[in-house]
């Protein structure tokens, strides 16, 4: 794949323009010389925002993974396609070609053709992050079926639900997963889940931790002595542009998970585009990234996007903190990353150890650093910045959703001027508007309002599995013939993008509109404070005021808690003004958190308010029991 790096903030520009401009001829010419098609469309685009109905390439033919695996191996068969890297850094990484790749997808895709999984069957994979993820998901999109990955990490409860709404006919588990110095037995979540699934008839067992357990005889299979008699040939299935590539559960803010289906021709372009420019990836170079394929980054930005520009990209079974905290530094320097993809949560749990973590370690390759999921603090965006990156690795902070299948606002890495805190500028193809709560469209620089986007990409999700009216009221019903996406943000003065949160965690206090993100990155500013995580809550007079949970670092512990908050609120008063004091600080040990890192606010709000009745599901959390301790705390 040639020539579509942008080189320079005029070209951005020129690029820009014209994908706005013309956003049919634009995708065309992508799509047109970087990507192997059986047939070509007959139709770009045709898109109709009320109904909602979104088509790209519509007529075109084609199968993804011959653009992820077969189109490479001519030129780069034996080039590593997945390095494997164990959670367990005295075991040796695996160095997966591409032709290696191409066997080993054939293979599984012709066991599942053999378990009767046909075009459009939906197979569920809840896996650890083995190779053997990354390969069920191409040889599901081999043949045709819709995978839907279930974070290895989700409850019996979830899993059963997301099963049973997308009626899988398969799963694809393990007999467990190692997690530091941990092991889980996946399997036995997975067979009280499926207990309560009967769309499933087959269960194919990965062996990975050598666990006893049980097998359900005529559904559990053991994986691998079906692979070993498998061929490795297998022609990949032809696939129509719209025929669903997959389904990915993301929580709403109210109501049972979302399935989020997404298509294959308009995502492949969009991942593989954005890839290509929001990393700047070159031949050679390697790429990591530490997200989960259970969530969206790791599909986009794992799995397909990386694997579509032929490159290499890492798999880490990990956690940061085993053997020691210095993990990742020692997995960029052995793999010589170049560019390094990863959360804000996990670059504050980071920063707050021991800068010897660091710098025992050489992290010369690196030329890139990404953040996503959540706002980056301006404390967190600047030790990224000078300790990790040393001020010479641009930080793409990067804005997207499970809905928008790729990224939407980002730097270019040595393009854009970034600035911290700032998603900064739109992709090419994107048109971003803020809206105001009239339903108008708010025009100029240094404003703020809702976030939504104009006109369609390719990578948008074209349903909710089994739901298209809640896909219309989620999405475009609050602003007419927009894709609402649900955030806040503002455009400065030059016209960059800062997302400001959820739009459902701004507050209105005394009549002002107080966005949650920029106060919490006031506090933490404070020595003191690790974390901080801030909500509304109903103010006589007021309406709403402030409430805060913070976490101290051990620096605080010792100290006169009335003192501490006192300074808080005069940080605050400092940074903002006093307009955004706290009216109540607690000092907690934890904030609760989904799997994915984003602090649960809908449950800190009820107990700000004191509603302790009804937290909903709460046992997807990263940390349930945090949940309790808080309540007695704000008793
Ligand atoms: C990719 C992903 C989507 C929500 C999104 C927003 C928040 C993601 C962000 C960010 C500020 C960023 N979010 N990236 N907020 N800056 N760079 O995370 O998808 O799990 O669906 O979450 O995450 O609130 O709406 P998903």
């Amino acid at each position: 794949m040639s020539n579509y790096h942008i080189k320079d903030f005029e070209e951005y520009f020129q690029v820009y323009r014209k994908s706005v401009r013309n956003p049919e001829s634009f995708w065309e010419e992508i799509a047109e010389e970087h990507f192997l098609w059986r047939k070509k469309w007959d139709k770009v685009l045709s898109w109709d925002f009320s109904k909602p109905e979104v088509k790209w390439f519509e007529g075109a033919e084609l199968n993804i993974t011959e653009n992820c695996i077969d189109r490479h191996l001519a030129t780069r068969g034996d080039k590593t396609a997945i390095i494997f890297e164990p959670n367990d850094p005295k075991d040796p990484a695996e160095y997966i070609s591409y032709s290696e790749l191409s066997n080993r997808v054939n293979k599984l895709a012709n066991v599942l053709k053999a378990k009767g999984i046909k075009k459009g069957d939906r197979v569920c994979i809840y896996l650890p992050m083995i190779p053997e993820l990354a390969i069920s998901l191409l040889a599901c999109a081999r043949i045709g079926a819709i995978h839907s990955v279930v974070f290895a990490g989700f409850s019996s409860t979830a899993i059963a639900t997301r099963i049973n709404d997308s009626e899988c006919k398969m799963v694809i588990t393990s007999d467990g997963s190692y997690r530091g110095n941990k092991t889980i037995n996946l399997k036995e979540i997975v067979d009280e889940g499926v207990d309560q699934c009967p769309c499933v008839e087959s269960v194919l067992v990965v062996k990975r931790i050598n666990a006893a357990i049980n097998m359900k005889e005529g559904r559990d299979e053991w994986l691998q002595p079906l692979l070993d008699v498998a061929s490795a040939d297998c022609e990949a299935e032809v696939m129509n542009a719209e025929d669903p590539l997959f389904i990915l559960y993301t929580s709403g803010s109210t109501g049972s998970p979302k399935g989020m289906l997404h298509t294959t021709a308009g995502y492949m372009v969009y991942t593989a585009f954005t890839f290509k420019n929001a990393f700047q990836y070159r031949e050679d170079e390697v790429y990591w990234c530490s997200a989960d394929i259970g969530w969206i980054t790791g599909h986009s930005y794992i799995v397909y996007g990386p694997l579509a520009n032929g490159a290499t990209t890492l798999m880490f079974e990990g956690v940061p903190n085993y053997p020691d905290w210095s993990r990742f530094w020692e997995v960029i320097e052995k793999h010589q990353v170049n560019q390094f993809y990863t959360a804000p949560t996990a670059i504050r749990a980071l920063a707050k150890e021991k800068l010897d973590y660091v710098e025992k370690h050489d992290l010369s390759s690196l030329k890139v650093l990404g953040s996503v999921g959540e706002p980056i603090n301006e404390e967190a965006w600047h030790w990224y910045n000078d300790n990790i990156g040393k001020k010479k690795s641009p930080i793409i902070d990067t804005w997207w959703q499970t809905e928008t299948g790729g990224i939407l606002i980002s730097p270019i890495p040595y393009v854009t001027p970034t600035k911290p805190t700032y998603a900064t500028l739109p992709m090419p193809g994107i048109q971003p508007a803020l809206m105001d709560e009239n339903g108008n469209e708010i025009k100029g620089n240094q404003v703020d309002g809702r976030l939504c986007i104009k006109f369609p990409w390719p990578s948008m999700a074209r349903t909710i599995w089994g739901n298209h009216q809640r896909y219309k009221d989620t999405y475009f019903s609050a602003f007419d013939n927009k894709y609402f996406t649900g955030d806040g943000a503002l455009r400065d003065e030059v016209g960059y993008y800062r997302i400001t949160g959820r739009v459902d965690d701004v507050v209105i206090v005394s009549g002002h509109n107080l966005g949650t993100a920029p106060i919490e990155d006031a506090i933490n500013e404070h020595p003191a404070v690790a974390e901080s995580a801030i909500v509304g809550f109903p103010h006589d007079i007021k309406g709403n005021a402030l409430y805060g949970f913070v976490i101290l670092k051990e620096v605080g512990e010792g100290r006169d808690r009335d003192n501490l908050s006192n300074e808080i609120n005069q940080t605050i008063t400092e940074h903002i003004g006093p307009i955004a004091k706290l009216d109540k600080i607690q000092f907690v040990v934890g904030l609760p958190k989904t799997r994915s890192g984003k602090i649960m606010r809908r449950i800190l709000r009820k107990i700000a308010s004191k509603d302790f009745s009804n937290f909903g599901d709460i046992s997807t959390l990263l940390n349930p029991d945090v949940v309790q301790k808080i309540q007695d705390g704000a008793l």
